[in-house]
This record gives structure tokens, C-alpha cells and sequence, in this order.
């Protein structure tokens, strides 16, 4: 049954690190509404598409997003109006028409996928759906059951997301070895605080990052996955059948462009990609490495083709900052033979309609799929959703801790009971 976009307002809320960003409403006929805010990253790919700041000093910092609240306002509001809720990708693409630019700059990628998460969340109260559901036959997308994903829980903060010694940004556990996602939280949580406690008797900071997991300074990179094996065990968890270890090296942060060499300077050390790739070799015959994502850097093509022919058949090599939710990108990764998993971050990319036409892609081609959170984020739950809509294999939403990244986690714990 149609039904028509009556009005769209757009205005500025307060992320998780207490800077601006995009939250929008839309109005339909009947009244009913729907509403999405849009994330923010630190450790931004250099390929993903604009996010809109006003950049006037006086106003925090620069970091304003009055310019994207009023392209939504002043733009897009009113050519969306009269539009039939349910055509998400028509919406989508009349949003990309208008921006006109092929990485968003003009309108802001924060500006549309405000409005193209609002549209959806509308499209779905309309219809009375869940948004999983919703999205899963808005997109045709041809899976009968729903299945929840595994979360990966980034419990060590490093790199651009917390004041630590770490260069590398995530240190991840992923209770697998659960039929549930409720006992992977469980599993995820107990071992988190053990953590703490391990943290805490060695004479360590337990405060925590912007993704929730512990930030103290540790002895060097792999003092990190030493606790994570503690904690582990003494948990009760069983390595490796239970519990896998995954790493995001976000390694583009401290990649020297000028002398091609990855600056570890919680370890001292300058290494070359293929030194970067002999140490993920020698941590996985260690650790219960699961998955390694941005282990190179973000335009490293051909040594990250070499990371995938020597370690691709062990685990996941996850592109984020490579890939860019970007399925220009995904297929020159296929075409190469480069990594095996993405990860995905709508606001990456801009729309939800692009945002699944990247996860088909990757479907297409035995990519697996981890659905994204932001170090910057907010209380919309809109990425479990789609996590449950693709039937994703993994979802990051950082630590069990800090309600922003617990939001995620506790929409699948409803969603779990729901299926
Ligand atoms: C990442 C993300 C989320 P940011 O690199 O995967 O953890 O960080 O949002 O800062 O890019
Ligand atoms: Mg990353």
C-alpha cells in the first residue's frame, strides 16, 4: 500500500565522544514516523565518502554538521516529499542524483544516510515489520531463516581510540563456539571482566576507550594477546573451541607513506609489509587468530593480494578502510584475489541501498560479512538489523560496555527472541 513521505527534519544531537553529529526524523501521511543518526569514525579510510563538517572553529572545534543538517532540511527534505515510503532504493538513488559527486561531498554522506536509515526505519513501522524483516524483503533478499550474528568484542582499545602505547587499534574476542548468540554475549561479558581483573592484579589501567574495552599501556603488541589467553582461562573458556581471538590493526594508521614501512612503536620496530604478514603468521600458529582486519595498508593492493595467498586459508583477512563499503572496491579486491571478508559501515558509503548492494557483492563471492559499528556512535540500533536482514556472520559493536555499543548487542538479545 503506498504511502507518502510528508516531511524530513534533520537536526544536531551529540555522538558518543560528545561531538556533532546527524539525527533525522521522517513524517509520513499517516503520522508515522521514523528516525536514524548517523555514526562517525577516527580512523578513517582515506577512500570512504564526505562526511560533512561545517569547519568553522568557533563552534565545537570545527566539528559542526549545521551545513549536513540543512542540506537535509533545505534539499533533500523537500525532493523526497510526496515520495512513496517503501521505494528505499529509488530514494537512495534520487539522493545520489542531487549529491552529484561520486563520493557525496556536496550534500555529505552523514546528510543522506540520515535520511536513507530514517526512510527504512518509517518504511518498516509502516508496514508493521521489524526493520530486519523489513529490510530482508525490501531488498529481496533470498534467505529463508534469520540468524543471528557473532559478536566480536573488542576488549583491548588502542591506535586512534583510546590514550594507550597500542599502535594497533582493536584487540577482539569472538566466543564462536556458542548455538546462541545470548551465550556468546555471556561468554563475551565474563571473559571482559575477567580481563579487568587480570588487568588490575598485574597493577594496569582499567578505564575504557572509546569502543568500551580496556586502554592501559602494555609491555609490547602481543602483552595484549597474552592477557587475552589469561583472561580467557580463567574464565573457564576453552581457546580456540570456544573462544578465537581477532585483531583490527586499522595498519594504515601508522603506515609511513614516504618509506613503505609499518612504525610499531609499541614494539620498536619499522617493518616492511612482508614482516607485518610473517608476525600475523607466527601469532596464528599461537593464538586462535579468527581474524585480522586492515593488516596493510589501505591502498597496499599487491602485498595485500601476498597476505591473502599466505593467509587466507587460515583465517579471516577482513578489508575495512580497503574496501570502504565501496563495491568499486570490493571488486577490484575480488578481481585480485585480495582478502576474503568485509566489513561494513553504511556511513561509509552513504545509502542503505549501496550498503547492500556491497554485502550481495561480497555474498556473491564467499566474502564473509561483519556488520559495522563507528568509534563515534550513538543509540541507533539500525546495524543489528541489518545484521539479522543478510544473515551477516559477525557483528563488531566493541566491548560489552558503554551503552552506545551495548544498544547493538541488546537489540539481537530482543531480536533473538523474537526469531
Ligand atoms: C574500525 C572502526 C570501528 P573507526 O576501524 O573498524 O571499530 O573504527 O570508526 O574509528 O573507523
Ligand atoms: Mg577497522
Amino acid at each position: 500500500m503506498l504511502e507518502r513521505i510528508d516531511a524530513i527534519h534533520a537536526h544536531e544531537i551529540l555522538d558518543s565522544r560528545g561531538n556533532p553529529t546527524v539525527h533525522v526524523s521522517v513524517m509520513l501521511r499517516d503520522g508515522t514516523r521514523g528516525h536514524a543518526a548517523v555514526p562517525s569514525g577516527a580512523s578513517t579510510g582515506v577512500h570512504e565518502a564526505v562526511e560533512l563538517r561545517d569547519g568553522d572553529k568557533k563552534r565545537y572545534r570545527g566539528l559542526g554538521v549545521r551545513k549536513a543538517i540543512r542540506n537535509v532540511n533545505d534539499i533533500i527534505g523537500p525532493s523526497l516529499r510526496r515520495r512513496d515510503v517503501a521505494d528505499q532504493r529509488g530514494i537512495d538513488e534520487s539522493m545520489c542524483i542531487i549529491d552529484g559527486t561520486d563520493n557525496k561531498k556536496r550534500l555529505g554522506a552523514n546528510a543522506i544516510l540520515g535520511v536513507s536509515l530514517a526512510v527504512a526505519h518509517a518504511g518498516a513501522r509502516r508496514a508493521k515489520m521489524p526493520l530486519y524483516a523489513y529490510l530482508r524483503e525490501t531488498y529481496d533478499i533470498g534467505l529463508s531463516k534469520f540468524k543471528l550474528p557473532t559478536p566480536l568484542l573488542n576488549v583491548f582499545n588502542g591506535g586512534r581510540h583510546a590514550d594507550t602505547n597500542l599502535d594497533m587499534q582493536e584487540f577482539i574476542i569472538i566466543p564462536h563456539g556458542f548455538s546462541t548468540f545470548s551465550r556468546k554475549l555471556q561468554a563475551g561479558s565474563e571473559i571482559f571482566h575477567m580481563l579487568g581483573d587480570v588487568l588490575h592484579a598485574d597493577g594496569l589501567d582499567t578505564d575504557v576507550g572509546n569502543e568500551g574495552g580496556y586502554a592501559p599501556d602494555v609491555g609490547k603488541t602481543e602483552s595484549a594477546l597474552e592477557y587475552l589467553v589469561q583472561a580467557v582461562k580463567k574464565a573457564k573458556y576453552k581457546l580456540g573451541k570456544e573462544i578465537g581471538f581477532g585483531i583490527d590493526v586499522a595498519a594504515s594508521e601508522f603506515f609511513n607513506t614516504k618509506t613503505g614501512k609499518y612504525e610499531l612503536s609499541t614494539d620498536k620496530r619499522n617493518c616492511t609489509a612482508k614482516q607485518m604478514i610473517d608476525l600475523y603468521d607466527s601469532w596464528s600458529k599461537k593464538y586462535p587468530m579468527i581474524s585480522i582486519e586492515d593488516g596493510l595498508a589501505e591502498d597496499a593492493w599487491e602485498d595485500w593480494e601476498e597476505m591473502t595467498k599466505r593467509l587466507g586459508k587460515k583465517m579471516l583477512l577482513i578489508g575495512d578502510d580497503l574496501f570502504v563499503t565501496d563495491a568499486r572496491r570490493l571488486h577490484r579486491g575480488i578481481d585480485s584475489g585480495v582478502a576474503n571478508a568485509i566489513l561494513i559501515k553504511p556511513n561509509q558509503i552513504g545509502t542503505l541501498s549501496e550498503t547492500m548492494e556491497t554485502i550481495g557483492l561480497a555474498r556473491e563471492n564467499n566474502y564473509k560479512v561483519i556488520i559495522s559499528h563507528r568509534s563515534g556512535e550513538t543509540t541507533d540500533t539500525s546495524i543489528a538489523d541489518i545484521a539479522v536482514a543478510v544473515n551477516a556472520e559477525y557483528i563488531k559493536s566493541g566491548a560489552p560496555s558503554r551503552s552506545e555499543r551495548l544498544c547493538k548487542y541488546n537489540r539481537l538479545l530482543e531480536i533473538e527472541e523474537e526469531i
